[in-house]
Order: C-alpha cells, then structure tokens, then sequence
C-alpha cells in the first residue's frame, strides 16, 4: 500500500497468539482505529489487552529501517548481493548443510513457504528449522503418531458446546485470552458446564475452574494413564469405538497399569486421592469433553508421550470427531499451524509430507522441478545453534524470531551467533538481542504493512491484510528470500512478484497427486486445492475458512474425523503405550527448585511490540520470579526483594513475588525480559537445552534452579520523559509509561556524584531540587523545567521506596503545584491526591489497584459486575477479571 488513502474498514488478523482474531481497520485523518471485526468465526468482535492495543505499536519508533551490512547503512541491492555471495560462498566450499534459516511462526504462509522451498528444494539442505521448534513441534510429533498426520480435529465452537472443558498445562485466560472469554460466556450461558484446570500453579485460568489440580511438574503422564485405567473401572471406554477405529489399546493399556491405582496416581502426582477421584469421575460421566493442552505438556523431555497420554484417553471413550469433543493442541503464534502447513520444520518437507517416505520427496522434487531436493531431515533448533557453536553450521539467517532471548542455555546460542561467519537476521525492529549478533541486518515490513494468510489453532486460513504505507525500506519477507533466490541463481523457480502468486503455488502444491480417500480430504489432510485457481482478487477478498478446502468440502471443514477414519496406513488411529518420565533432570541439594517459565497477560514474547506500549507495561513492569511463601522463608528472600536465580547454565536476577498461588518447590518467572529491557533478566540463560526425544522441543518448564536474595547496596529508580543510557549498575529494568520511563535499578557502589550522575543520565540540566539524607543513604532530587516535571530520581539502601505511579503521574502535567512539589520530596503523595491509583489491573481503561480496593471499600461492592458498573475495570476484554474478583475476595 502506498498512501493513507483508506476509510472504509479494513479486515485482517492479530499478528499474536494463535487464535488468531479478526480485527478490523480504518485509517482516519486523526491516526488508526482498530477493533475487534464482528464477523470473524474466532472472536465475533472480541479483542484482547494486546489486540486492543495494535494501533499503539505502529509507529516508527525503534524500526529498522534500512539494510544494514557489518553496522553500515546499504543498498538493498547491496545487502542481497552480500547474503546471496556469503550463502553461496559457504555451500560451494563446504556444501549445503553448512547453512541454515532460523524461521518463526510469526511469518505469514507465503514467506514461509518461500523460505522452505528455497532451503529445502534448491540449496538441498533440511537446515531450515522454526521457533515453532520450541511451541508446537510436541504436538505435530504426538498428531502424526495417533492420526497417521498434524491434524487439529476440533474447532472453538467444540469447546462451546463440550460439558468438560480439560485445560492442561495451558493459562488459556492470558495466552488463549478470547478462546477463553468463549469458554467463560458459554458457561455462564450453561453453568452445569464443567472446567478443570491442571496446572501445578494457580493461574487466572483457575478462576471459574470447578477443579484445579495443582499437579507436580512433569506429572501429567502418570494422571492420563491412571485416567485411562480408571476408565474401564468406570466402564467409560467406548469399545464398540475402538474395535472399529483404533489399534494399539492393549499395549495403551497395560502400560498404564503400572501406576493406575487412585492413591498411587495421586501420589506421583503431588495431589490430593480426592481430587483425583473427582477429576476420573468427572471425565468418565461426561462424554462430551474437550482437553485443551498446551506449553505445560509441550515444553517437556517427554512431551509427546505426554500428549499421546493425552489423546489415548480421547480415543478410548470414542470422544473425537463429534461436537464438543476432542483434544485440542492450542496453537501459539499467529501462523504456528501455517508454518506446519508448509513444512517449516527441519524434519517436515512440505504440504503435510516429510522424508520418512521416498515417494513425498520424489513428488515434491517433482512439483517444485528442484535440482536437488534435500534427502533427509536437518537439524532441529537445539542441535542447529549446536551446529552453529561447533562450526558445522557456517552461516544462518534468522527471520522472525529472537532466539537469544527464547532458546535455551541462551547465553551459549549468543555466544554461538557472534563467533558463527555469517550471521543474517531480518526483522521489523533494529536493536534486540538477535540483531546485535548480526552481520547483515534486513528491514522486514511489519503487521498492518505485509500482506498474506495465517492459520490458527482451529485449522481456519485468515488474511494479514496491509494498511499503511511501509515503513523506510522495508519489504516483506517473502520478497527478501526471493531476491536472494534469484541471486542464487534461481530466479525461475522463484518468481515471486506478489503474495498471492505463492499462495495459489502453496494451494496447488497440496492438491497436488492427493488423490482421494477422505470424507474431506485427499490421501493428505492438508488439502486447500480449492483455492489454488482463486485470482488475485479473490484472494484479496478470501474469506476466513478452515482446511480442508479442496472439491469434496468447498466451504471448508469445521471438524475431522467425523467419520471414524484416519491417516495412517490402516486408517485406524493409533494408541500409543505410553511409559511416564518426570523431567529429565531432578531437583538435587545444589539446584533444589524447578523452574517454570511462561507468559503473562500483557507482554508479548521478547516485547519488541507490547514493550512499546504504556498500558501493557503497567500490569507487570519488571522481571519477576513467583515463589511460594514457604519457600521465600527458607531461603529467606522477601516479597519485593530481588534474587538471584541460578541452574547449571546461566543465572538472572528478578523481583520476588511471594505468592501461595506457587507449588512449594517451584518457582515461576516470565520468559519475556531481555537485554533490550532489563539487565540479567533473561530467564533462557538458565533453562536446560534439554529436549524430547521425538520432537527435539525443549523442556522450557522444569529446569533445576537455587535461588538467593540479592541484596545490593542501594536500590533506587529513576523516572524521566526520555529514556536514559544508565551507568553500569547491577540490576536494571526498564519500562515505558505514559509520558515517562521507568528505571528500577540497584547497585554495588553507589554513584560518586549522586546529582551528576542523573544529568549526565537524563541529559537535563534543568533546575533541580534535591534531598540528601548522607547518613541514612537516602536522596531524592527532581529536575523541572519551566515547571514541568522531567525527571525524578530516588535512591535508598533498601527497597523502601515511595510508590512510584503517584509519582509518575506527575508527568502528565504541563506544569507542578506547589503541594505536589512538596509532597515530591516528602516522597508522598498529598492527602486525597487522586491520581495515587496503585499498579494498573485492568489495561483496557487503565484502572489500577488501589483504585479497585478504595471503591469496593468505599461503595461496598460484593462482585466482580458492580465493580465494572462502578469502574468500567473488567468489561474491556475480561483478562483482569480473576485479578479483580481477587481482590474482593481479600477485602
Ligand atoms: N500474553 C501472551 N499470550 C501469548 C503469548 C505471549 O507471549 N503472551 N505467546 C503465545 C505463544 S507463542 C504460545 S506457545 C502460547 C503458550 O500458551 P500457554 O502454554 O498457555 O502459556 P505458558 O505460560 O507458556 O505455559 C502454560 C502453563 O503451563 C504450566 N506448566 C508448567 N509445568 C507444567 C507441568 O508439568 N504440567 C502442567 N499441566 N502444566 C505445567 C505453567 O505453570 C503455565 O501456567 O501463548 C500464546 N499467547
Ligand atoms: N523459557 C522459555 N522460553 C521459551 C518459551 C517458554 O515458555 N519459556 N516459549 C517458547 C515459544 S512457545 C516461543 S513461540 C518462542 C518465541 O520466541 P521468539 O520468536 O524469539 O520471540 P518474539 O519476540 O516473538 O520474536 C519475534 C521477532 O520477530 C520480529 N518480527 C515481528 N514480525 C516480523 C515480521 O513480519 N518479519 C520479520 N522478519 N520479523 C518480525 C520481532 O520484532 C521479534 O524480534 O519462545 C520460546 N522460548
Ligand atoms: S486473543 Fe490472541 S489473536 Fe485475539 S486479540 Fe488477543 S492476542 Fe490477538
Ligand atoms: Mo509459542
């Protein structure tokens, strides 16, 4: 798109999470208005704290803007021409498995097909591999083993229309947050509706849940099986079922039988006999039920087993292919499942075929009329950062992700990339982790500007649609890989001109030889043929569907397997006997508590986008490790505090939450903080680059970790409009407020020149006012100009300090009264000073927590509808609604 020209709405998809909501878009004179797009089948209007908030990550700010080549703005030409050369050079002197593509789900399907086909069909490696590596690879491992292929058989409307909702290993309220509405509406619409949520912490998730099995890590197998017995006790397994549609029961379950017993289950699984004497009564009296599993069951060294345990119990009791039934791998970034549709993953080919069978890669060769189809499968994310740190591996080029923040043992994948030759990376944003390793930086055109299709979790292809002009350079990721392609030498196999020339290429590749077999698809699951002769207008108009789309279901198809009949070679699904592990590595004396990590509510993965915006910084502004209370004593850490964290690969320090929502013995801390953010935050220096078996994913969720206070010499944090380049100090966090920056930091030495130091930081030599209290530590100073508040500063000893959102209230004012001036030195607010809300709870209208306390006190409010009435705080997008009916419940 060239110009601002645009009123009428525009529809396309959130670049987030998985579920992948429709937004619609119009550009007005005065800037972007964004909402939900009422039509579209996975949010009907709905948006989440970070859909809501788009608009607010678009402009320029922190944009690469142009090619940059050994840190010299280029040409593109000139960059393409270094990437092609430096590619080239290496596979003609070492052959082409010494490069590879570090991809993402975060491409949309025509990039990622390119880059699949580029690696795969003509440089004739498999070293192409994804983020969705460390996401999904568990799931797509445990579908092609029980259905012969990845295949999602549900949809959002199944979860609506289940009597039990399983949730496992997944906080759907803050990672799925609109799937989760749909959940919470349907059953306040059906209150009879069960939810159970297992999870070994207790997430916002747990909030309507009608269980909560707080599960020990890792345990999860031993409960699917013990469910599985417990099953045919209950006699709840559907055998007519199995005997027509699966094999492999038998060997399912006499394996389950070692550990099947109520008392010994429970025991395995840290949990009261009763809880899991309801949970197998429950499953076994509710035929339509639903298993959502996510990251809790992924991310582990035996995660496929887990997930088979999983589907086994689905299987068992014929609860698949019908309304309301089936489990559900929910996928995690926005185009996860399209990545899985090209073959994006280093032991996938392409269109749903891998390499275990000569006949796929003869007919990809074929269709794709590639000199030198790869034979084999490539390495996996672990072993490719393995590869690049040995030297096997001599140049990579990095798209769409930031894996010094994301992979595991991250500081040796750094410490890989920047000894690696040739270190490409294409992204939208210039300083991250990632692209301070790079050689050669490519600018890539972010959300709002590329154009092209998604796939989320319920299988249904959605249009990215642009909007607005593209940002300096950039150009789309597609159109990168093929200019380099060409450059290659292979500009008739990539003739790429625009996104839907590759999508129909895409389409047709899947009908391609597909023959027939399913009541909805060919031999191959992923079948869109459908669409391979839509014309480009019809693809600018391609409406929101679910594949397979091909002739026999034209419209698309909302649910699989309704006719009993599966992928594999006898076209029963598969029963997998499934032995339990606990995490690979245990807990021992030196490293004595597991390390969760996850997500929270507003913050996307590396905060290259979130990070941008005041509001989704004001729920959770600082790198925080959650600890349970017995824990905090033990090893004497206070709430607030800040700690190290330290396991067998790298250590971090964060602030202590002290939280009864924790498993004594774990610990939880978000994978979001980076050193584009914060100082030692980085929670993937520490976590194991341990993986499992089958799928190669990591097991991001149980490393063994100790943990200690940190307690510096003085702590302090600095607020100013600008954001300040501090001076060598040992911890530091950095968020983005509204008008403002936010800098926590402590220290070992305190700064010489207390007020010197802030000038120099904060560049302003404005007039100050300073407060110095040498004996006990303490100074405070602010700095004005024309009475305009520019910056303050606070140091102390300890962590007393005054609470800062009174403070940076401030900043929104042209101009300071005399109290205020007062009362800023005095480090309180002055009596009755409205703005003193406390931390924001609620992102979409900004309502913080004292605000919530003081007026269910004051008012009296007994619920969760009359604060909303009251405050409009939970009637944005819901997430905060467990926050908020929390602190009722405490006042
Ligand atoms: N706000 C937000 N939403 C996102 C994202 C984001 O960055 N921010 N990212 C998206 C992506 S890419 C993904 S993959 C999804 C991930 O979505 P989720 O998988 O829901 O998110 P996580 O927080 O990684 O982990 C889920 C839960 O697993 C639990 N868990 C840990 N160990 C175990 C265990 O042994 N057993 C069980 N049963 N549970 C365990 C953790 O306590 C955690 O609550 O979120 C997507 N949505
Ligand atoms: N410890 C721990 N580690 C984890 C996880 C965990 O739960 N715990 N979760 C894992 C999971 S599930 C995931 S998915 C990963 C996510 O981890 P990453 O993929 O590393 O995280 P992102 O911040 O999403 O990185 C995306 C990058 O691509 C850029 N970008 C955005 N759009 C585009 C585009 O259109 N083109 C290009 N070229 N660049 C773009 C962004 O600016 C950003 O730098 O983290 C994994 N790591
Ligand atoms: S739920 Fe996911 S897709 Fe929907 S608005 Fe939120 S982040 Fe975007
Ligand atoms: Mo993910």
């Amino acid at each position: 798109m060239s110009d601002l020209s645009y009123s009428a709405s525009i529809r396309s998809t959130c670049p987030y999470c998985g579920v992948g909501c429709g937004v619609a878009v119009k550009v007005e004179a005065d800037g972007i208005k964004l909402s939900g797009d009422q039509q579209h089948p996975a949010n009907f209007g709905r948006l989440c704290s970070k859909g809501a908030a788009l608009a607010e990550t678009l402009d320029n700010e922190g944009r690469l803007l142009y090619p940059i080549v050994d840190g010299q703005r280029t040409s593109w030409d000139e960059a393409l021409d270094c990437v092609a050369n430096g590619f080239k050079k290496i596979i003609d002197e070492h052959g082409p498995d010494a490069v590879a593509f570090y991809v993402s789900g975060q491409l949309l399907t025509e990039d990622y097909y390119v880059a699949n086909k580029l690696m795969k069909g003509y440089i004739g490696s498999a070293n192409i591999d994804t983020n969705s590596r460390l996401c999904m690879s568990t799931a797509v491992a445990a579908h092609k083993r029980a259905f012969g292929a990845d295949v999602v058989p549900v949809c959002y409307e199944d979860i609506e229309a289940a009597d039990l909702v399983v949730i496992v290993g997944s906080n759907y309220a803050w990672a799925h947050p609109v799937l989760y509405q749909r959940l919470v509406a349907a059953k306040k619409a059906r209150p009879a509706m069960l939810v159970v949520v297992i999870d070994p912490r207790h997430t916002p998730t747990c909030d309507f849940a009608d269980l909560h099995l707080a599960i020990a890590p890792g345990a999860d197998a031993y409960l699917f099986n013990g469910l599985l017995h417990n099953l045919r006790r209950e006699d709840a397994l559907d055998l007519g079922f199995v005997e027509a549609h699966v094999e492999g029961f038998a060997a399912a379950f006499e394996a389950a039988r070692a550990v099947s017993s109520i008392p010994k289950v429970a025991q395995v699984c840290g949990i009261a006999e009763t809880q899991v004497s309801e949970f197998f009564r429950m499953f076994a009296r509710t035929a339509r039920t639903v298993t959502i599993f996510s990251q809790g069951i992924n991310q582990s060294s035996s995660g496929v087993d887990k997930a088979n345990a999983i589907i086994n119990v689905h299987l068992a009791t014929g609860r698949i292919g019908r309304p309301g039934m089936g489990p559900f791998s929910v996928t995690g970034q926005p185009n996860a499942m399209g990545g899985r549709e090209v073959g994006g993953l280093a032991n996938q080919l392409a269109a749903h075929m891998d390499f275990s069978d000569p006949a796929s890669v003869d007919l990809v060769a074929r269709f794709w009329d590639a000199p030198r189809i790869a034979q084999a499968p490539g390495l996996k994310a672990v072993e490719m950062f393995q590869a690049i740190e040995s030297g096997k591996i001599k140049a990579v080029w990095i798209m769409a992700t930031n894996p010094v923040v994301s992979l595991p043992d991250a500081d040796r994948v750094r410490a890989a990339l920047m000894a690696c030759e040739l270190v490409v990376v294409s992204d939208c944003v210039q300083h991250t982790d990632t692209t301070a390793c790079a050689d050669i930086l490519l600018p890539a055109e972010c959300w709002g500007e590329k154009d092209g299709t998604v796939t989320n979790s319920e299988r249904r292809i959605s249009r990215q649609r642009s909007f607005m002009p593209t940002a300096g350079e950039a150009r789309p990721d597609w159109w990168i890989l093929t200019q380099v392609a060409q450059r290659l030498g292979f500009a008739e196999a990539f003739p790429y001109t625009q996104a839907a020339q590759i999508f129909r290429e895409h389409a047709r590749l899947s009908g391609f030889e597909n023959g027939a077999g399913f009541e909805n698809s060919g031999k191959r699951a992923f079948d869109i043929s459908a669409l391979a002769e839509s014309d480009d207008a019809e693809y600018d108009a391609l409406q929101p569907v679910q594949w397979p789309v091909n002739s026999q279901s034209p419209q698309g198809t909302q649910r699989l397997f309704t006719d009993g009949k599966f992928y594999t070679p006898s076209g029963k699904a598969r029963m997998l006997a499934v032995v339990p592990q606990l995490p690979a590595v245990a807990v021992d004396a030196e490293f004595p508590l597991v390390l969760n990590t996850g997500r929270i509510r507003d913050q996307w993965h590396t905060m290259t986008r979130t990070g941008k915006v005041p509001r989704l910084n004001a729920h959770l502004f600082e790198p925080f490790v959650q600890v349970q209370a017995r824990d905090a004593q033990n090893y004497q850490l206070q709430d607030g505090g800040l700690a190290r964290l330290t396991s067998r690969h790298g250590s971090m320090l964060a602030r202590v939450q002290v939280s009864e929502d924790q498993r004594p013995g774990s610990v939880f801390v978000p994978m979001h903080w980076n050193d584009a953010f914060a100082k030692l935050a980085r929670v993937d220096a520490l976590v194991a680059p341990i993986t499992d078996p089958i799928s190669g994913q990591p097991e991001s969720k149980h490393t063994p970790v100790r943990i200690a206070p940190y307690r510096p010499a003085w702590q302090g944090f600095v607020l100013s409009r600008t954001r300040l380049e501090l001076p060598d100090t040992s911890y530091c966090a950095c968020s983005r407020g509204a008008g403002y920056w936010r800098h926590e930091i402590a220290g070992e030495t305190l700064p010489y020149e207390w007020r010197g130091w802030v000038e120099a930081a904060s560049g302003k030599a404005g007039e100050w006012i300073e407060y110095r209290d040498a004996a006990m530590g303490r100074y405070r100073a602010a700095c004005l100009q024309d009475g305009r508040l520019e910056a303050v500063f606070f140091l102390a000893p300890d962590q007393r300090l005054p609470e800062r959102e009174w403070l940076s209230s401030l900043f929104g004012q042209a101009m300071l009264q005399s109290v205020e001036l007062a009362g800023l030195l005095a480090a309180r607010p002055p009596k009755g000073a409205v703005s003193d809300t406390g931390r924001t709870v609620c992102a979409c209208f900004s309502v913080g927590e004292k605000t919530i306390r003081n007026t269910i006190q004051a008012q009296g409010l007994a619920s969760v509808e009359a604060v909303g009435l009251v405050l409009k705080a939970g009637t944005g997008c819901g997430s905060c609604v467990p926050e908020i009916r929390r602190i009722l419940e405490r006042h």
